[in-house]
């Protein structure tokens, strides 16, 4: 009882430092064992797109099966030992309309289900929070405008995981400063880039988007689950494309609060490089 005491106090003590809760934070969206399938959905972005990537698969199957049993038909019933005498007409009206016809509803059917998925990730709702993130030959840099400080972030060394709080498995996800953001709220990314062209993405939530030097493309999210989400450069950007990970970590409103007032005091003022870059 003693010690159990003394642990929930520990425990208490712990988690009230924004460090230890970085920490205990769940991490979502790295790879698992034998994963084939996408990262767990944690907006409505993503489980729209993953709904309608399992809807174009199916609609792909049933069109692969029948294709093939369409060949498979021909080679058994109308090979030189089947059909000697082959029909040599060129032209059949019904067939050209039917494989005319065909695909152009399958097109538009799927079209119906995907144009709204496109246009709700395109059409960008009023920001509860704007961050603006450019893309660095290798690395990320962050302001979050309403309240003009800025980071940056980088990958951590494979040596020095632990002591950001992360697992072993999270070598080339994992960034020294993460992007913090509240839980159910609408978090509006400026995208750009200052030296080549980069890609912005975090899988879980259902976005990705280029950053092009001199260009400020937009993305927006709602992250529904607290947690911390990992993604990587998406586009390749040079020698070290693969050391530029992105981590976001969602947390509860209140302790968004606690970290921005931190945060405006430690990074007071935009980086040096960025207002470079958006001059
Ligand atoms: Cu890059």
């Amino acid at each position: 009882m003693k010690y159990a005491t003394l642990l929930t106090g520990l425990f208490a003590g712990l988690s009230s430092l924004p460090a230890a809760a970085q920490e205990a934070a769940e991490s979502i969206g790295k790879p698992v064992p034998a994963g084939i399938g996408f990262q767990p959905a944690a907006t409505e972005l993503a489980r729209d797109l993953q709904s309608l990537d399992a809807m174009v698969l199916a609609i792909i199957t049933i069109i692969t099966l029948f294709v093939g049993a369409l060949l498979i038909w021909v080679i058994v019933r109308y090979n030189r030992k089947a059909n000697p005498n082959p029909a040599n007409f060129s032209h059949y009206t019904p067939i050209e309309i039917a494989w005319t016809l065909g695909p152009i509803l399958i097109l538009v059917f799927i079209g119906a289900f995907s144009l709204p998925v496109l246009f709700k990730q395109q059409e960008i709702p009023e920001a509860d929070i704007t961050i603006k993130v450019t893309g660095y030959q290798w690395y990320w840099g962050y302001e979050y405008v309403d309240h003009e400080f800025g980071f940056e972030s980088f990958m951590v060394a494979k040596e020095e995981l632990a002591d950001y709080g992360y697992a072993p498995d999270e070598y080339l996800l994992a960034t020294d400063t993460r992007v913090i953001v509240p839980v159910n709220k609408t978090v509006v990314m400026q995208v750009t880039a200052a030296d080549v062209i980069h890609s912005w993405t975090i899988p879980a939530f259902g976005v990705k988007q280029d950053g092009v030097p001199g260009r400020l493309a937009e993305l927006w999210f709602k992250a529904e689950k607290e947690g911390v989400y990992f993604g990587q450069c998406s586009e390749l950007c040079g020698k070290d494309h693969a050391y530029m990970p992105i981590t976001v970590q969602v947390v509860s409103e209140a302790e968004y609060e606690k970290w921005l007032e931190g945060a405006i005091e430690e990074y007071a003022g935009v980086p040096q490089a960025y207002q470079v870059a958006s001059n």
